[in-house]
């Protein structure tokens, strides 16, 4: 499996924000947010959040947070690769190298939601579980009745967890 090695990894600055919303424009797949909420991810969650770049090319990139409420789990709101970095294991090296940096010590849970038609993704958040050798469940997580826009899918949440990401820091 390929493992993201021609790739340079780094937390985002806010200067990254703009890149990120704009990689979100050129992939097609996941959910448009404002370019203001790439920037403030990037400034107030840059540590639970990564980029990779390709000779300075926006390559990909996850967002998430740590909910106050349970800062044992990172929550994974996006994963984004760009079209031409598909299929060289790019999304799961950037999952790895996050859950394995400083902004994730502590977290035994990833949680993250991804529509019913969202086959790439669902299999990436399948593989992370077995390589972590933890649990995968699904539960209803948000109903598409909450989302008003037309066309906008369920998004059940996907709980991996408990693991010890400790113990696996070399792997990544
Ligand atoms: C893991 C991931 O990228 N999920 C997508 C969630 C949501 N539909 C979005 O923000 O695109």
């Amino acid at each position: 499996m390929a493992d993201g090695n021609e790739f340079s990894f780094r937390s985002p600055t806010v200067v990254d924000g703009g890149r990120i919303w704009q990689l979100v424009i050129d992939a097609g797949t996941l959910d448009r947010n404002s370019s203001y909420a790439y920037v403030l991810l990037c400034r107030d969650f840059a540590e639970t959040c990564i980029i990779a770049e390709h000779f300075g090319d926006l390559a990909g990139f996850v967002t998430g947070y740590r909910p106050p409420s349970r800062p044992d789990t990172l929550f994974v709101w996006q994963v984004g690769v760009a079209p031409s970095a598909r299929g060289k294991g790019l999304a799961s090296a950037l999952l790895t190298k996050l859950l394995g940096s400083g902004g994730c010590q502590g977290v035994r849970f990833l949680e993250t939601t991804v529509s019913p038609s969202n086959e790439a993704s669902r299999a990436l958040f399948k593989s992370l579980a077995r390589r972590l050798d933890a649990n995968l469940e699904e539960s209803a997580g948000f109903g598409a009745e909450l989302f008003p826009e037309s066309g906008h899918e369920a998004e059940p949440l996907l709980r991996i967890g408990p693991f010890d990401i400790s113990k696996r820091r070399s792997t990544g």
